[in-house]
């Protein structure tokens, strides 16, 4: 009988047999096993399907291979696969043959946030995202919502196992974690710590430096400008409206710079990259739910999710005429009002215009 909470989704009986070994378990009959995470792969999936990788490799000796879905544009997370020498396929021009085993980390089926279908050969599914996904028919299944990290709960399966684990997987796994508890220690769990404990010792520290501090492009610093010029902010939320996002990551980078401003509790990023609306959300409230009430405000314009600090989604434009980006955005600024229970009322701008219009004669 499926065991349900509300904080972890873990298919199967409930016995005592651990975790690690039931995932590898049935991988048994797999000749290769594939990895698979979300667009745009963040540190946390990186690490997860690299850990996982060496798990399969040195506990089954079966080959693995590693999927990008979508470009890695962040300079943090480039800066992590150059370093780390991490290998990826684009999920685009993988061959899915019988036998092959898909294991899907960071993420889970159906929630908008991949390209491709592989649901035949889908044997496993973990992470730690409270977004629903439709995990019916998948054999294997470890979700846990209140879990700081993917990358913990792969750190817990290569110490259950007992594997030795080198200095490129120890530095993506901690890089993995550290990335997403991001200075809020409060939404860590005990798992993460431990985690963390274990992996210090043994990850490069030096490379981990170069990775946090990552050489910027020049189309960052035009994007925040932009974004900068168009924060409005409406009681204790700010919202960001940038109309050329140079890369879909970057409204999360927006999102985490505005969150910073003592003003305010709630920061919402909006960009448009090619024909999409990229979403981003976060609050430095605990237990924020932010990707519920994200969730809640895209409704059924496109999709959304995340976790209590942090939040991301995206709307498919149906034009890309300033008019309709136009509704778009006053939509969502209403039902975001609504939504924090904020009065309708004008924003109020971060950076005045005359300020601007001043700083540019001078
Ligand atoms: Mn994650």
């Amino acid at each position: 009988m499926a065991r349900h909470s509300a904080d972890s989704e873990l298919n199967g009986s409930a016995t005592s047999t651990r975790r690690s070994e039931r995932f590898l378990a049935g991988l048994a009959d797999a000749s290769q096993v594939t990895f698979v995470s979300h667009v745009n792969p963040d540190p946390d999936s990186l690490g997860s399907m690299l850990g996982l990788a060496h798990l399969v490799e040195t506990r089954l000796g079966k080959p693995t291979r590693l999927t990008r879905d979508g470009l890695i544009n962040r300079a943090e997370n480039r800066a992590m696969v150059e370093l780390l020498e991490i290998e990826l396929t684009p999920v685009e021009d993988v061959v899915w043959q019988p036998g092959n085993a898909v294991v899907m980390v960071d993420s889970q089926p159906n929630t908008g946030r991949h390209t491709f279908d592989a649901s035949d050969s889908l044997y496993a599914v973990i992470d730690h995202h409270e977004t629903p996904g439709d995990l019916q028919d998948v054999p294997f299944v470890d979700v846990r919502r209140n879990l700081g990290a993917t990358c913990s709960l792969v750190t817990r399966y290569l110490r259950e196992q007992d594997i030795q684990v080198p200095t490129q997987i120890a530095t993506a796994l901690l890089y993995g974690i550290e990335t997403e508890l991001d200075g809020y220690p409060r939404e860590a769990s005990p798992l993460d710590d431990s985690a963390l404990l274990f992996l210090y010792p043994l990850a490069d520290k030096d490379v981990l430096a170069r990775i946090r501090n990552a050489r910027l492009p020049h189309p960052y610093f035009e994007c925040i400008l932009q974004a900068l010029q168009s924060s409005f902010i409406y009681d204790r939320l700010i919202i960001s409206w940038v109309n050329d996002l140079p890369q879909p990551e970057q409204a999360a980078e927006v999102a985490d710079f505005l969150i910073r401003y003592e003003e305010v509790e709630w920061a919402f990023c909006a960009g448009v990259h090619e024909d999409r609306l990229i979403l981003s959300m976060r609050t430095v409230k605990h237990q924020g739910r932010a990707g519920e009430l994200l969730r809640q405000v895209v409704g059924k314009l496109g999709k959304a999710g995340g976790h209590h600090r942090r939040a991301g989604g995206m709307i498919e434009l149906p034009s890309t005429a300033p008019s309709a980006i136009e509704d778009i955005q006053a939509e969502l600024r209403r039902r975001l009002l609504k939504a924090l229970h904020i009065d309708e009322c004008r924003g109020q701008r971060l950076v005045a215009l005359r300020e601007m219009l001043q700083n540019l004669q001078t």
